[in-house]
């Protein structure tokens, strides 16, 4: 039986989704708790209905349940951020502090806050970006992304407190309809392709992005928060990586299995933000501290969103 209780904020979310039953896996469906702001929840467990902006209730609910670990997935994400870039911070930090905090004097055991890739700006190199490069995002998400790993390391460093992140690349999986992120494109071409029907991109064809695959992502997650903090020599976010491609090549791709996907390029204001981004991660100290590896490249990510989707679509 397990002692651990675990909290997944954020769970009707991408990534939140499939977290969910993956940490249900892991730690038994009796001690993993689901909460969203949505009232709506299509998985199969415990759900609770959550405000994160309220401190008050993430500490009732964290008391409640007598969680043990906490993942802390609610964003705003970089396309919707820059539409309404003022509200954005104000939920991303303000959620942010409140979950650090009420784990703080909750005595949790340990957190995870994701970050991004979206925390390199213009002053980072544009491939094989390090671990340890200047921030300065061009995105209100990122900005909020930065805030996040510097609180992330000040709980780590002040109150000793276990808070672990990665900064995810573009992520992208089968699981969900595409979110208000600027990397979703390579989530809504599959929707468009399974369906016989063209896609028109809002990035140019040549826009190399870092990506990586949704079980790709949920492993690291997992490994990482399993991993000894002995060995861990981050206190912000780790890099991560996988694999990088533009939308051109990505269209390539399908048409090796869809031979008459067509896909069309009509840039839009999310091609500022993508082209804000490097081209590829240095993930060497992810790799160095805790093992990271990753398996899914671009044939394999197509195979399998293609198998999924068509069977539901
Ligand atoms: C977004 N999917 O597009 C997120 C991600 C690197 C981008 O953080 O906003």
């Amino acid at each position: 039986m397990s002692t651990e209780r675990i909290l997944v904020i954020g769970a009707n979310g991408q990534i939140g989704k499939v977290l969910f039953p993956a940490l249900q896996e892991l730690w038994g469906k009796d001690n993993v708790t689901a909460a969203d702001i949505r009232p709506v929840f299509d998985g199969e467990g415990i759900f609770e209905v959550l405000d994160a902006t309220e401190p008050k209730a993430i500490y009732a609910l964290l008391s409640r349940h007598k969680i043990t670990q906490v993942y802390h997935l609610a964003a705003i994400l970089s396309a919707k951020a820059e539409e309404n870039p003022l509200s954005s911070w104000e939920i991303n930090t303000r959620t942010l502090l409140n979950v650090l905090e009420t784990g703080r004097e909750c005595k949790v055991s340990k957190l995870f806050i994701p970050s991004s890739i979206a925390v390199f700006g213009p002053s980072a190199p544009r491939t094989k970006v390090p671990q340890n490069t200047f921030l300065d995002p061009s995105t209100a998400y990122g900005i909020s992304k930065v805030a996040t790993e510097t609180w992330i390391a000040y709980y780590r460093r002040k109150y000793n407190l276990d808070v672990r992140s990665i900064r995810y690349p573009g992520v992208l999986g089968y699981q969900s309809m595409p979110g208000g992120g600027t990397t979703d494109y390579a989530v809504d071409i599959f929707y468009k392709a399974v369906k016989g029907e063209q896609y028109t991109c809002f990035l140019e064809k040549d826009t190399r992005l870092p990506m990586i695959y949704m079980n790709d992502a949920i492993r690291a997650t997992l490994e990482l928060m399993q991993a000894s903090p002995e060995n861990l020599s981050v206190d912000m976010a780790y890099n991560v990586a996988s694999l990088s491609f533009t939308p051109e090549e990505l269209g390539t791709a399908i048409r090796k299995y869809i031979p008459a996907f067509q896909i069309t390029y009509v840039p839009d204001y999310r091609q500022t933000i993508a082209h804000s981004w490097p081209e590829s991660i240095d993930d060497s100290v992810a790799q160095k501290d805790w093992g990271w590896q990753p398996k899914f490249g671009l044939d394999e990510v197509v195979r399998d969103m293609l198998e999924h989707l068509s069977n539901h679509s």
